[in-house]
């Protein structure tokens, strides 16, 4: 029998090989799975974190006396304990209605065409800044007057925590983000718009 041949006989009959490989195909999917659920608790954990922040900071908002700056401080000191790595931001837009939150800005479509035509279609100028606006404008920015809806939108980009962005074909980074609608106190008289051209 050549020494081959007995190298074969060893290996066939030796299953400390073939344990391993059932182990690392056991252990592997597992650790997988253990990460993706990291990455998804730690995602769920910063939203969570992020929501809370704006409820309060919205809260404090409506009550009034509180500037913009304050309730980005607030928000931002409420963060403060995972914001090294975490990019926060902060968008308040104001509505004097709630139909007109996060929509476009209403016309009278007197050429029946479906879209606002400068100069032909009279408009409500919601945010007094003199022209029609889409939704993607739409709305004063800041925390507004008395009896303003206040959309609040809080984004927060972070780095994923676990290394799944290579092989599992994921983005480096993720994102959360947070939206309220309050209205403030009716603290004072508020005007509403007129149709223009
Ligand atoms: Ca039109
Ligand atoms: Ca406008």
């Amino acid at each position: 029998m050549t020494g081959l041949r007995r190298l074969g006989r060893r290996l066939r009959r030796d299953r400390r090989g073939a344990v391993m490989v059932e182990y690392a195909f056991v252990c592997i999917p597992l650790f997988i799975i253990l990460l993706v659920l990291t990455d998804f608790g730690y995602r769920a954990y910063i939203g969570s974190m992020v929501e809370g922040a704006l409820h309060k900071a919205a809260r404090r908002a409506t009550v009034g006396n509180q500037t913009p700056d304050q309730i980005d401080a607030f928000i931002r000191s409420q963060l403060s304990s995972f914001q090294r790595n975490v990019t926060v931001t902060i968008d308040k837009r104001s509505y004097s209605q709630f139909s007109g939150v996060g929509k476009d800005e209403k016309y009278v479509d007197s050429n029946a065409n479906g879209v606002y035509d400068r100069g032909v279609d009279c408009y409500y100028d919601d945010n007094g800044n003199g022209m029609w606006d889409p939704a993607a404008t739409a709305g004063r920015t800041g925390l507004g007057g008395s009896d303003d809806l206040v959309y609040y939108t809080v984004r927060a980009d972070f780095p994923r925590i676990v290394p799944l962005s290579r092989f599992l074909g994921w983005a480096d980074a993720e994102q959360v983000q947070a939206n309220m609608v309050l209205k403030n106190q009716p603290y004072g008289s508020q005007a509403f718009p007129q149709c223009k051209k």
